[in-house]
């Protein structure tokens, strides 16, 4: 197996460590010799553990010396997936620990394999975060980031008779190397209760007294940065009760009444939930989201306050923050209300430090994605923020007639009813809603968008009366992925053959130099070596198939995979379609014709759908039930698998994505904010199924648009087609798979019924993500694909073009555009 290249490689020396790691397992667990590799697992991750934090630590002294503007990135998801092998390899150290669990008798991969996903999040959004503390660190940027130690991640994925099943992510249980405690750091976060006006020292003061109080648990999750000496922080947050502090009320005999009260606090970090697009109005998850904002903000206040006291104009200059979409959007009002409430200033005062602090990103078109909050819900759980935000509204609105004021005046009255942060649910307009992108936009200095076209959306579209009004608050910042995880680790043959051919591994952070691989793209010596890493991937991915679904599969087969979470915007359906298309293709023809020109392929789908997303688990059934049927069937079965890979997460997509020879990203164009799955697959060699949408399009641009298999309408047809569907004329090799679905050639056909309706009728707004008119241009790609396979030479020659090409999507870059254009943070690295 190849070494993974590191900029600094350790000496080695596998005895200190193989004593620590015995020792470890000694006096932690009570072990001794004869250990599993679990065990072999924890002692590693211990060991480790103290170099990290021998890191940690001396990076947050420097800090600490030298005071430099920091950025938290608040998320109410970090998508981490395992850290050993990760900080053992950006820490440098993978000599000393290969050797020394060699020794042992171990080997690192197997060892690393028994350590659980950290999987606080859903997907794209959490996964983007978890890169960017990867980039931030390896940056040298003073920046954390800050969110919720959910004690259930996202939920593990399970098939019943082809059927999801979810099920609880118990991913704390065997204890969590990769954290500290931080006994000394918590806060106090309140709901509920009553907002009284009141003299303090001869002031007028607002008092907000709670009526119900949970403690905010600081656990430190230390992100080593790569071929650097910076370790910097996720601090995550535990609800804790305030009476686990404070035994009074066990000792007055009130036993039941705390109890019950640590319920309810340990329920606010209990569950990550699992709606991805689609907002769950739930009450708990409001309160999730103010109670990292609340002690996020108290936190770092604190911290600023120790070294400059109590000169709030300058903290500014010493703290911002990004919003990863609008789930913290609450610190617009929770800023406000620690600076005018809490530290005394006047409301301008606050306002002007508040919207220079705060920026925002926003993730999704989807107009049912977007936050809404009820003023019930809002003015129950945070009476004092409902006022400030209304206080923040007529400020605003105000603002705007003004600024407005050469519109005519009914004109006028509708564009401010239209941009107004509280306004009617327009499908109930007796409940009024805090729109909560619309107070983000207000309250930030910058607003982005995660692709070019996204970004333009936002600006063209979803934020257009804002855009016009704010031109310059406007960016863009194109997503990345970090190339630690997603390429040099996680495809350690691969980054090898990568380095020998540019002669040094400077890539790994330096990815613009990938572009040397372009005068190897067609060279048949270096496109051999190519073929036998992408073929020893390949043997992997077929070994998890086997363990999987107990089938053999052909190794020389097309690797066709999609795997991202399952919405009807992504358009597995579509896939489907297509496969079960190719299906009925192979049957009709001879033995002799399949042997001749058929190009065997094995398609791969895994995703989870969210739990009460129907139509998504229908899509699922519909992959298993088409599996099913063509994975047995002894005519075809040579030439065309599907399998769906139950349980989709960050450790699985390391396994798959290395092996990947053609991908699929074929959502709605104008629905897929970037994709972040497409940049990995890119730097791993995989050619790209794509849309004209999210980062697609500068994926082709890097790529060169001839070298991916582009179909479907363009963004700007939509709203059009959207309108005219009723005259839309189907392709009949489309209306035949909808009559087989229909007729039961899967089974299952009442349960099929509603997803072949949800697409075939032709009337307005059915078949919103116009699958039918994507439908001919799709198998037509799906052709070029074949083709194009059967020219070996010519497909590796892509395939090494891709990578190639894709220097543009690392996170460095990302983070770098970010701290340049929006935090104005540079980096402080400590001395080594
Ligand atoms: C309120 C419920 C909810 C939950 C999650 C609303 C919205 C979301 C996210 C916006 C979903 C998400 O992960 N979006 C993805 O973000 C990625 C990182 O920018 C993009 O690459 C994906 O295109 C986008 O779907």
């Amino acid at each position: 197996e190849a070494e993974r290249p590191t900029a600094a490689k350790s000496s080695g020396s596998a005895e200190p460590v193989t004593t620590d790691i015995t020792s470890k397992l000694k006096y932690l667990f009570g072990r001794n010799g004869d250990y599993t590799n679990a065990d072999a697992y924890q002692g590693t991750a211990w060991s480790v553990r103290e170099k990290l934090i021998d890191s940690f630590n001396k990076t947050h002294e420097h800090w600490k010396k030298e005071d430099p503007k920091f950025i938290y990135y608040l998320s109410a998801e970090f998508l981490m997936g395992r850290s050993l092998t990760n900080t053992v390899y950006n820490l440098g150290l993978e000599g000393e620990y290969g050797n020394a669990l060699r020794e042992m008798g171990y080997h690192m991969e197997k060892v690393a394999d028994a350590e659980r996903d950290a999987a606080l999040g859903n997907g794209g959004l959490g996964r983007l975060a978890a890169c960017f503390l990867d980039s931030m660190a390896t940056l040298d940027l003073p920046g954390w980031g800050y969110g919720i130690r959910y004690k259930y991640g996202m939920f593990k994925q399970g098939l019943k008779d082809g059927y999801q099943v979810e099920m609880p992510d118990i991913w704390l249980t065997k204890g969590n190397p990769w954290e500290v405690r931080r006994d000394d750091v918590k806060f106090e976060v309140g709901f509920g209760g009553r907002v009284e006006r009141k003299k303090v020292n001869g002031k007028e003061m607002t008092v907000w007294t709670p009526s119900e109080k949970v403690i905010a648990q600081a656990y430190d999750n230390p992100i080593p940065g790569y071929a650097t000496p910076t370790t910097s922080n996720l601090r995550l947050w535990d609800a804790v009760p305030v009476h686990e502090f404070d035994l009074s009320a066990f000792n007055a005999g009130d036993y039941d009444r705390a109890m019950l009260e640590r319920e309810r606090a340990e329920g606010i970090s209990a569950v990550l939930y699992p709606n991805d697009s689609t907002p769950e109005g739930k009450e708990l998850r409001l309160k999730q989201q103010y109670f990292f904002v609340c002690a996020s903000l108290q936190d770092v206040m604190s911290r600023f306050r120790a070294v400059h006291g109590a000169n709030w104009e300058a903290l500014p200059e010493k703290a911002c923050f990004q919003l990863n979409d609008t789930h913290p959007t609450i610190a617009v009002a929770e800023l406000m209300r620690l600076l005018v409430d809490v530290e005394g200033l006047e409301w301008d005062a606050a306002w002007t430090i508040t919207t220079k602090c705060l920026n925002y990103t926003n993730h999704t078109v989807m107009p049912e994605a977007l936050e809404k909050w009820p003023v019930k819900v809002m003015a129950k759980m945070l009476p004092r923020h409902m006022e400030i935000i209304e206080v923040i509204n007529e400020g605003w609105t105000k603002w705007l007639g003004v600024h407005l004021k050469d519109l005519k005046s009914e004109e006028r009255a509708k564009k401010i009813a239209a941009m107004s942060i509280i306004h009617a649910n327009p499908w109930n307009a007796d409940e009024m809603l805090v729109n909560m992108a619309y107070l983000a936009v207000v309250g930030s200095s910058a607003v982005n968008g995660v692709a070019a076209i996204h970004s333009n959306i936002v600006k063209d579209e979803i934020l257009n009366d804002f855009y016009e009004i704010f031109p310059s608050k406007f960016q863009n910042k194109t997503n990345g992925v970090t190339p630690r995880r997603w390429l040099a680790w996680c495809n350690p043959e691969l980054a090898q053959l990568i380095t020998e051919a540019l002669g040094s591994s400077e890539w790994i952070n330096d990815t613009e130099k990938l572009a040397g691989l372009r005068a190897f793209a067609s060279d048949p010596a270096f496109q051999a070596k190519w073929a036998a890493v992408k073929k020893a991937k390949k043997a992997k991915l077929a070994e998890l198939i086997k363990k999987i679904h107990g089938d053999d599969v052909n190794q020389n087969a097309l690797f066709d995979i999609q795997i991202k979470r399952i919405h009807e915007y992504k358009r597995q359906y579509l896939n489907v379609l297509s496969i079960i298309w190719r299906y009925k293709q192979l049957k009709k023809m001879t033995p002799e014709q399949r042997k001749a020109s058929a190009v065997p392929r094995v398609c791969v789908i895994g995703g989870k759908a969210a739990s009460a997303y129907d139509m998504a688990k229908r899509i699922i059934r519909l992959v298993t039930a088409v599996g099913e049927v063509i994975n047995k069937d002894p005519e075809t079965k040579d030439y065309l698998r599907l399998y769906f890979l139950p349980d989709y997460n960050v450790t699985l997509a390391e396994t798959i994505i290395p092996a990947a020879e053609l991908s699929q990203h074929i959502s709605t164009a104008g629905t897929e904010a970037s994709g972040t799955s497409n940049m990995k697959f890119q730097m791993n060699g995989c050619l790209i199924m794509g849309t004209w949408d999210g980062a697609n399009i500068e994926i082709a641009e890097e790529t060169g648009v001839e070298n991916v298999f582009v179909f479907g309408v363009r963004a700007e047809e939509i709203n059009q087609l959207r309108k005219d569907r009723k005259n839309f004329k189907t392709d009949p090799r489309w209306d035949e798979l909808m009559k087989d679905i229909e007729g039961g050639m899967f089974g299952d056909k009442d349960y099929f019924k509603p997803l072949v309706d949800s697409v075939n009728n032709m009337k307005v707004g059915n078949d919103w993500f116009l699958l039918a008119n994507d439908f001919a241009g799709y198998l037509a790609a799906q052709e070029e694909v074949d083709a194009t396979y059967k020219d070996q030479a010519e497909w590796l020659r892509r395939s090494i073009m891709y990578t190639a090409g894709s220097g543009k999507f690392s996170s460095d870059r990302t983070i770098r555009e970010y701290a340049e254009d929006i935090w104005h943070v540079k980096p402080a690295r400590p001395s080594a």
